[in-house]
C-alpha cells in the first residue's frame, strides 16, 4: 500500500492483518493468504478515516 497524501494503514480485522502505518509518501507491505473464498472488510483505522469512507470489500474467489 503507498500513502500519496498522509497517514493510512490496511487492516483486516477477520485475518489479523495490519500493515504498519505510512506517512505520506511512504509504502507499508502486508502479506497474508486465505484458504476459503468469501468476502473479507478491509479498512484504515486511522482516526475517523473508516468513517470517511477508506473502507472496502475483498472478494475471494476460486
Ligand atoms: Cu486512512
Amino acid at each position: 500500500m503507498k500513502s500519496v497524501d498522509m497517514m493510512h494503514d490496511f487492516v483486516i480485522d477477520e485475518l489479523g492483518v495490519r500493515t504498519r502505518i505510512a506517512q505520506a509518501g511512504e509504502m507499508a507491505e502486508v502479506e497474508f493468504g486465505v484458504n476459503k473464498t468469501g468476502e473479507l472488510e478491509f479498512y484504515c483505522s486511522i482516526g475517523n478515516h473508516r468513517d470517511m469512507g477508506m473502507v472496502g470489500t475483498l472478494i475471494i474467489e476460486e
